[in-house]
């Protein structure tokens, strides 16, 4: 017997959500919460990381009664290698995006593409000099070329470390070093990891679980950091603007055109087209009044954070925006476009658009996307969007409000800038108490939680305690639709927040841009802790995904513990099967490297965690609580 859908009230916090899910169900459509509830309940053995499929003489599913794998492996083993596996995908998935920013970078080098260039001399050679490249009187393609090199080989097996663990405090590199958890390439340590979780061979859930962290630490300090900083030297580097966000950014009058995915590689190019005089005179010639080009998820952010455009929505606003019923194109790379969107587009007149070989998606429109005609691509797909806009029906169509503001663009160039030109005053902020600590909030939304409520609740409460809160990935647009992302949010912070991001005219949650961004919140604390000449585990700093869902949340949540970063999730990762595993995440890893997970899903509760923490360490260092 079919389960009774759950109330709509209960699945967003959102009255654009909310209005676009009695649309779909009005219209017959078929939402992630409605499959959602087909598949619940999950497999207990699945939730608990106790399945094993690594091998044919299983599957094998282990618990009290029947503890052993038929190899003889027990829970501690199967959790701690699929877990493992987790985290690799999660790495994988990070990485391999930021080595096609360097092969986007090799396209600039050998002069096949005219489309990309080198934006930002300045930070290519700013880089260069910090993974030991020499810079001074040479080309900027030669110290390109370099750069490039360096970074593929990153990926590669020759290397004692990646090349940006230079960033990284000799105290954390020497705890590592011990730990043997210092990445040595990107590819490797994920290969390592398949490897290791064959049958046979690492046996040991904590030794698995220490790999796990290194792979983690290659995706950090290696493939999301590469990406970031490459996407910066070919795009610009962020600076702070205003944008709107929600459903409302999708205009009645105009061609809609989503970006979806990941990588600024595609988008950048949609965007540059979208402004090309006769897409925009045919457009008219239809009846549409300009070309609109919104965000989605993180390539929205990637756009966002360097070019200021509007953001449609996160994760479980996806199918969402379709429903709207005037969204002529959606482009998608990569990672978290869910495969429903084909469906849904079909609904509509929507063209779905796949841009990425890797990611193809059955019923899409494809193009293989390359650097060398990278513009001539991104006119045809975005003269698709025009022509589609004949084929709307305007009795489908329901934008369901108007658009909020928010800031967008805090780089740490960006703010080094504001700050005058050097990360001083930061340090005096902290020091002063004015802001007590900072945390990170990044990752996604989960349709088991009601979208949006634990991100916007734990940003709210900790600023209130004088918390400085950075956001990153899906929880951008959860701070931006609940008002916290501009300068006048400061009227919900704490005394000290609002007298420092007043006088600052900034808001008290700085959007910091996509996933692979968090390499600039990692780089950050790496620049506070060097210049308190502390470890990375000594400041009063914190992480938080409080409605994650992917393997690449999990891999930024043990990349953000091994760097010495206090780290909550909203719910568990599927490892409770596993005694030794759990304790290892919630506590015994702080022996080891400075820092834990921990689990909350009461936000007043989890801000409390934190600012437990932050007093502790504000303590240690010598400040007031
Ligand atoms: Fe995906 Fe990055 Fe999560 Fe959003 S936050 S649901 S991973 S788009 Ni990364
Ligand atoms: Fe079962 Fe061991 Fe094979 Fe896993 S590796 S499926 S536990 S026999």
């Amino acid at each position: 017997m079919a389960k009774e859908p759950r109330p709509i009230e209960e699945l967003s916090i959102w009255d654009d959500a909310k209005a676009m899910l009695k649309k779909a169900r009005a219209e017959g459509i078929q939402t992630v919460h409605d499959r959602l509830d087909r598949q619940t309940p999950h497999c207990k053995f699945c939730e608990l990381g106790t399945t094993c499929r690594n091998c044919t003489m299983g599957p094998c599913r282990v618990s009290e009664k029947n503890p052993l794998g038929v190899c003889g492996a027990d829970a501690d083993v199967i959790v701690a290698r699929n877990f493992g596996r987790f985290v690799a995908g999660g790495a994988a998935g990070h990485s391999d995006h930021g080595r096609d920013l360097i092969e986007v970078l090799e396209a600039i080098v050998e002069g096949e593409t005219s489309d990309y260039k080198i934006t930002e001399e300045n930070k290519l050679r700013a880089i260069a000099g910090e993974v030991g490249i020499k810079t001074d009187g040479r080309p900027t393609m030669d110290v390109a070329r370099d750069v490039m090199e360096c970074f593929f080989a990153d990926f590669g097996s020759r290397k004692k470390e990646v090349s940006f663990l230079s960033r990284v405090p000799k105290v954390r590199k020497d705890k590592w070093a011990g730990l043997k958890m210092i990445p040595r390439g990107v590819d490797r340590e994920i290969a390592e990891m398949m490897h290791r979780t064959h049958m046979g061979c690492d046996n040991d859930a904590p030794n698995t679980m220490i790999h796990a962290a290194r792979t983690a630490l290659a995706d950090g300090w290696g493939g999301s950091m590469i990406g970031t900083e490459l996407s910066d030297v070919i795009f610009g580097v962020p600076t702070p603007k205003m944008s709107t966000a929600n459903l409302g950014v999708i205009k009645a009058d105009k061609v809609n055109l989503l970006v979806h995915g990941h990588n600024p590689v595609v988008s950048e190019m949609i965007l540059a087209a979208a402004r090309d005089p006769e897409l925009l005179a045919r457009a008219k010639e239809l009846g549409a009044t300009g070309i609109n080009v919104a965000g989605l998820c993180c390539t929205g952010n990637e756009l966002l954070m360097r070019q200021g455009i509007p953001m449609a929505g996160n994760h479980l606003m996806t199918e969402l925006a379709i429903i709207t019923g005037a969204v002529e194109a959606i482009v998608v790379d990569y990672q978290c476009i869910m495969p429903s969107l084909v469906q849904v587009s079909g609904c509509y007149h929507t063209k779905f658009i796949d841009t990425a070989n890797k990611a193809r998606f059955s019923g899409a429109i494809h193009f293989d996307f390359q650097p060398k005609t990278a513009m001539k691509q991104a006119r045809e797909i975005v003269s698709i969007a025009v022509e589609a806009f004949a084929q709307r029906d305007a009795g489908r169509v329901d934008i369901p409000c108007e658009p909020v503001e928010i800031m967008t663009g805090f780089s740490n160039e960006a703010v080094t800038a504001a700050l005058g030109g050097s990360l001083d005053p930061l340090v005096q902020a902290i020091a002063a108490g004015d802001i007590r600590g900072a945390v990170g909030i990044v990752g996604c939304n989960n349709p088991k939680i009601k979208q949006d409520s634990l991100n916007v609740k734990l940003a709210e409460e900790l600023i209130k305690k004088d918390i400085l809160v950075l956001v990153t990935g899906c929880v951008t647009t959860a701070a931006g639709k609940a008002g916290l992302l501009v300068p006048d949010a400061i009227e919900k912070a704490g005394p000290g927040l609002k007298k420092v991001c007043g006088a600052l005219g900034i808001p008290p949650v700085l959007h910091y841009g996509s996933c692979v961004d968090n390499a600039r919140i990692l780089q950050l604390c790496a620049a506070l802790a060097n210049a308190l000449n502390v470890d990375i585990s000594d400041l009063p700093v914190g992480a938080s995904s409080p409605e994650w869902y992917s393997e690449k949340a999990a891999a930024i949540g043990l990349y953000a513990v091994a760097s010495g970063i206090y780290t909550h999730l909203g719910h568990p990762p599927n490892i409770l099967g596993s005694e030794t595993v759990t304790n290892l995440a919630v506590s015994g890893l702080e022996d080891l490297v400075g820092a834990t997970f921990f689990i909350e899903g009461d936000m007043v509760k989890a801000a409390d965690m934190f600012d437990e923490r932050i007093k502790t360490k504000r303590k240690a260092l010598g400040l007031s609580e």
